[in-house]
Order: structure tokens, then C-alpha cells, then sequence
């Protein structure tokens, strides 16, 4: 007798928006149910180490360690390493928790020693007792450069653009600069890590979009050579939820970069962009209440459209969002 296993789901995520939905969604599914994709544009190495922020905060944010506040790091922190780094004059603007700094040295160490970043995410899940697959999206290296444009208020005509690591862009520069465009150096060279293309070939019963930056979050996932043509052979819905609510990204500088994109920062806009990225490769958009009125322009985008608390800030909104998603993604 051979039982067929129940499909499971993949969520593709960033950061902190990503990682609250997919703690909701581990509340509903079990470990072999849920398949988590996590960005790795954003990841660098900074002071000799490798570090993969939206790694780490999915991985911490599972664990329980994670510091809610900042929506990165550890909970509980001390910083008597960026202490002492402050004293020998070395870098501080990326701030690195004593605790933290454990993570960013056992990966760079294994790494070091030949595993790939799969494997080394398997390992700290395993350590930091994370039970749900959260896999990068890919192992090769692919880094996020925002390409910016300074137009100095007295003299417009010197139009200065730069080209910034994302950390420096996000963290160093603190989003001030004006995006033009972005870049994913490597990705015509990457292919889906092993856990994505795993997930994608046992016919998932939908891929999830979670709430995070359309720009540097989730067209990074979305861009890997593969990804897309993947997605459209399971036959699955693909479902985005709206990182912006009422003109607002919850968190981060996604609204800004609409604005200075020229995109109307809501949730509409947001559509219209997947739309017109990922053609009809999208099926399901996920509204917050506050956005209701936008639900027939979204649904004439040729969406299905839902509309719910997208707002998370308990584990009872994450859990209730996740569990309005997987019904929507049944109606698909
Ligand atoms: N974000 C900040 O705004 N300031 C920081 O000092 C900072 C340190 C940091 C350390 C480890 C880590 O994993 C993430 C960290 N982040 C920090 C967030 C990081 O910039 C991420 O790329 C964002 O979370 C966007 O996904």
C-alpha cells in the first residue's frame, strides 16, 4: 500500500516580513510539510566572516532566538566583541552580537572546510534545534548591489550614481541614498540550491511569496536561473502577500524604493510589479483589510485576491495569516 504523501508548501522569504509568516506557517505544517527559501543577496562577508542575515533571522526566528525588536540578532545579546572591535579602532557600523558572532564563526568555519552553504545551514538547524527545512536558494554566490543616484540639492546636474553592497546601502547608508536599479552580481551562474529544486519537484501544493521586499528579497529567489520555469511545471499557485499595508511597509525601506522607482507605494503597486515581472507565473495576492479598496484593480491584474490581517505581530496574527493562506491556496 503505498500512501501519497500530503504536498507540502514553499515559502519563499526574506528577512523579518518572511520570517513572521513562516513561523505561522510552522505552527500549521509539519517539518515535512514546509520548505523555506531564504534570499541570500544580502549575505557578505564582513570582518572575515560570512554572514547571511535573512538566513539567520529565519533560522532564529524558528529557534525562538530571535530578537523581535530589531527583527535581526539574537534575543538576550551582549556586545563585548563590537566592544572591544570599537577599542582596536576596527569597523562597528554592522553591529554583531556576542551571541550572534557564534553563528557568523561555526559557518564561516564549516564552510571553510568545503561544505556548502546547504550543508551548513543543515547543520546550524540541526544545532539550533529548527525542525522545518529552511534552505538558501541557492549555494552559489550571488550578491545584491543597489545601484543609486545622489542628486546633490545645490548643483542637479551633477548627478552622482553609485553602486553599493547592500549592507552598505541597508545598513552603513541607512537607505538614505535613491535607488535607480539593482543588481544581482552572479545569478546568471547560480542554480537553485539542492533543498529548492527538491521542493519544486515534489509538486508543492502552493508556493508562497511572503511579505518581503520585492526588490532585494524576493526577485533575488525569483531571478535564479530555473526558478521560474520550476515554479510553472509544479502546476502550484503561486501566492504573494503584500509587503506594503495602507502606503506602509512594515518594515524596511521597500515604500521608498517604490517611491523613488516612481511605483505607487501600495499594495497595488506591488501586483502591478509582480505582474509585470512574472507575467501570469503569479495566480494569488493577499491584501491586508486596510488595502480592501484596491481588491478589484489587484483582482483586474488578473489575480486571485484575498483579503485578511496581514499585520503580524503576535503568534496568533502569524498563525491565523498562514492558516488563511493555505486556504486560499486550496480555492486555487
Ligand atoms: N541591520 C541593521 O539595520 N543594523 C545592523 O547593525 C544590523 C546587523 C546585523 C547583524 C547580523 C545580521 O544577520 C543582520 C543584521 N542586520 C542589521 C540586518 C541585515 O542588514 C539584513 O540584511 C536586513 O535584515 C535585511 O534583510
Amino acid at each position: 500500500m503505498s500512501y501519497s504523501k500530503p504536498p507540502g508548501y514553499l515559502a519563499l522569504s526574506g528577512g523579518v516580513g518572511g520570517a513572521r509568516l513562516v513561523l505561522g506557517l510552522a505552527q500549521l505544517l509539519p517539518p515535512e510539510q514546509l520548505t523555506v527559501v531564504a534570499n541570500t543577496g544580502d549575505d557578505f562577508r564582513h570582518l572575515g566572516l560570512v554572514i547571511c542575515p535573512d538566513l539567520d533571522t529565519l533560522l532564529y526566528t524558528l529557534a525562538g532566538w530571535n530578537n523581535p525588536q530589531t527583527g535581526w540578532g539574537q534575543s538576550d545579546e551582549s556586545w563585548n566583541f563590537l566592544d572591544g572591535l570599537a577599542k582596536l579602532g576596527g569597523e562597528t557600523w554592522f553591529r554583531l552580537g556576542d551571541r550572534d558572532m557564534a553563528t557568523h564563526l561555526m559557518r564561516t568555519q564549516l564552510l571553510a572546510e568545503g561544505r556548502s552553504l546547504s550543508e551548513v545551514t543543515a547543520q546550524l538547524s540541526v544545532r539550533m534545534g529548527v525542525k522545518h527545512s529552511v534552505v538558501p536558494m541557492t549555494d552559489d554566490p550571488v550578491q545584491t548591489f543597489v545601484c543609486t543616484r545622489e542628486v546633490r540639492t545645490r548643483d542637479t546636474s551633477a548627478e552622482q550614481r553609485t553602486r553599493l553592497a547592500f549592507q552598505h546601502y541597508f545598513v552603513r547608508d541607512a537607505c538614505e541614498p535613491q535607488v535607480e536599479r539593482f543588481e544581482f552580481e552572479g545569478i546568471a551562474a547560480a542554480a537553485p540550491s539542492p533543498g529548492f529544486m527538491a521542493a519544486l519537484e515534489a509538486r508543492p501544493a502552493a508556493v508562497i511569496i511572503c511579505p518581503s521586499n520585492p526588490f532585494v528579497s524576493v526577485d533575488p529567489v525569483l531571478n535564479i536561473p530555473g526558478v521560474q520555469a520550476g515554479i510553472k511545471a509544479t502546476a502550484a499557485p503561486l501566492i504573494a502577500v503584500s509587503p506594503i499595508v495602507g502606503g506602509q511597509a512594515i518594515r524596511g525601506p521597500a515604500a521608498k524604493m517604490m517611491a523613488e522607482l516612481g511605483m505607487p507605494q501600495t499594495a497595488l503597486g506591488v501586483a502591478q510589479y509582480y505582474v509585470e515581472s512574472y507575467g501570469d507565473l503569479l495566480s494569488g495576492f493577499v491584501l491586508d483589510q486596510q488595502d480592501e479598496s484596491l481588491q478589484d484593480e489587484i483582482a483586474a491584474l488578473g489575480l486571485a485576491t484575498s483579503v485578511t490581517n496581514t499585520v503580524m505581530s503576535g503568534l496568533r496574527d502569524k498563525t491565523n495569516l498562514a492558516a488563511h493562506l493555505l486556504d486560499f491556496a486550496a480555492r486555487l
